[in-house]
């Protein structure tokens, strides 16, 4: 469906503009998200560009993960950001000498070699991989891909079933914003208002020196992610006792889409998938029981540290993008599935509507705002699980519209990092890798 090569004359194609950006933001072992803003390897970027990667070059694709995984610590989690030695200190915040893994991670097992943050981010490592490997099966096995990274893997999941299951109901918790990827969305007003923010002076902000202060998080935001950050490395990296837990739908959705995939990497390694598949589906229900809200028509997060007598926490009352991503999961009740679609082409989403790309946050929420970041605009990723949410759940027409819109919008910004959900207006980064590989991976 597109061509590698344009005949002479003709404006490049998407393939080859995607391709163009995920070329420059190689270094030789990994991919950076943004040339500027982000110069270091994020971990689920890493994941989302090695879906994208594998059409270019499987080789690639498979490395960009095996580099994140070798910074596993030894207690199993996959750290947030992977640095790179080679870039200046001071240029991104939180740099290494901030997160201090290799001396405060030590009892959680972080490498000594490489230097990572100590936080984690949404695991699609294992769907990745899984698909990683489908995209040319022979190098997969000649390299022995499956083989080496399903240990580090079912470690990953093991961390988050196990240290991070805060709520004691089967779901992991993130600990910090930046864990969920969508770092200010409104979801967070709630849980954060009670965190006692870092002085402004403690830390200098590298990320104003790329975008526009208006576009990005406040600096009231950053004193708070850095109070947490601070809290939870001085207390060892140890799980359980921080002052934000919060259980998020799309970070659970997509575990249980990768505890799908871990099953099928299983079952191809000789090993029966049959006990992860089940596990899968009990925590499909445990999604379901604990984040599922009626009266929203969508999944929620629960707020654990808000004070509830059952112990239990309570639902935040924000409609965010990240409780639409169960679509993905393909156990999901009907009544939920259909009532989810309504959800997501109604005047919250607009979807098909009255938006050209699903924003991050409810459009008639009191936060909405369709240029800052998380509260609003519209981001690729998301738009990429949905579709294969919608095309999960056989709706086809649906999804094929939203590749399109994917594709346009793509394409017309170059690549941008997010756009404003009503008018596609680029914001943010341009060149940015994940929005390069996912128009790629639905090119193909
Ligand atoms: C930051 C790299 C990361 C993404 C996150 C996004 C942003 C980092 O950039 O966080 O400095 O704010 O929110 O999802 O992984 O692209």
């Amino acid at each position: 469906r597109s061509i590698a090569y344009d005949p002479p004359g003709s404006p490049p194609s998407l393939h080859v503009r995607a391709a163009k950006v995920l070329e420059g933001n190689w270094t030789g072992a990994s991919t950076v998200p943004s040339r500027g803003l982000y110069p270091h390897q994020w971990s689920w970027d890493s994941a989302f560009i090695a879906i994208g990667l594998r059409h270019l070059s499987p080789l690639r694709a498979q490395t960009e993960l095996e580099t994140l995984l070798a910074a596993q610590w030894g207690d199993g989690r996959v750290p947030h950001i992977v640095f790179n030695p080679s870039v200046p200190l001071d240029a991104y915040f939180p740099s290494p000498d901030f997160w201090r893994s290799s001396t405060a991670g030590r009892t959680a097992g972080a490498p000594r070699t490489v230097q990572t943050s100590g936080i984690v981010q949404p695991p699609v490592h294992a769907l990745a991989a899984w698909l990683v490997h489908r995209a040319d099966p022979g190098l997969s096995r000649a390299r022995g891909f499956l083989a080496r990274v399903y240990p580090r893997l079912a470690a990953w999941h093991r961390y988050l079933l196990h240290r991070r299951d805060l709520g004691g109901g089967g779901l992991a918790s993130v600990v910090h914003p930046w864990e969920q990827g969508m770092d200010n969305s409104p979801a967070w007003d709630l849980p954060l208002a009670r965190v006692t923010p870092a002085p402004a002076r403690s830390f200098r902000r590298a990320d104003l020196d790329h975008g526009a202060a208006e576009d990005r998080p406040t600096d009231l935001d950053y004193g708070r992610y850095v109070r947490l950050a601070t809290d939870y490395r001085d207390g060892g990296y140890a799980d359980g006792t921080g002052g934000f837990a919060v259980e998020d739908p799309a970070f659970n959705a997509l575990l249980i889409a990768s505890e799908h995939a871990l099953a099928r990497i299983a079952a191809e390694l000789g090993a029966p998938g049959t006990a992860r598949h089940a596990r899968a589906e009990r925590l499909t229900e445990a999604l379901v029981e604990r984040l599922w809200d009626p009266a929203s028509g969508m999944f929620l997060c629960r707020d654990l540290r808000a004070p509830a007598p059952d112990g239990r926490g309570t639902l935040i009352p924000e409609r965010g993008v990240s409780g639409l991503i169960p679509l993905l999961l393909p156990g999901l009740p009907r009544t939920i599935v259909s009532t989810l679609l309504r959800t997501a082409s109604g005047p919250h989403f607009g979807l098909g509507t009255t938006t050209r790309l699903l924003p991050s946050y409810d459009l008639l929420g009191e936060a909405f705002d369709p240029h800052r970041y998380w509260r609003g605009p519209a981001w690729f990723n998301t738009a990429w699980l949905v579709e294969r949410g919608l095309r999960t759940q056989g709706e086809l027409q649906q999804a094929d519209a939203l590749r399109q819109s994917v594709l346009e919008l793509a394409g017309a910004t170059d690549f941008a990092e997010y756009v404003d959900p009503y008018t596609g207006e680029a914001c943010g980064a341009t060149g940015f890798s994940w929005t390069a590989a996912l128009a790629l991976d639905l090119l193909h």
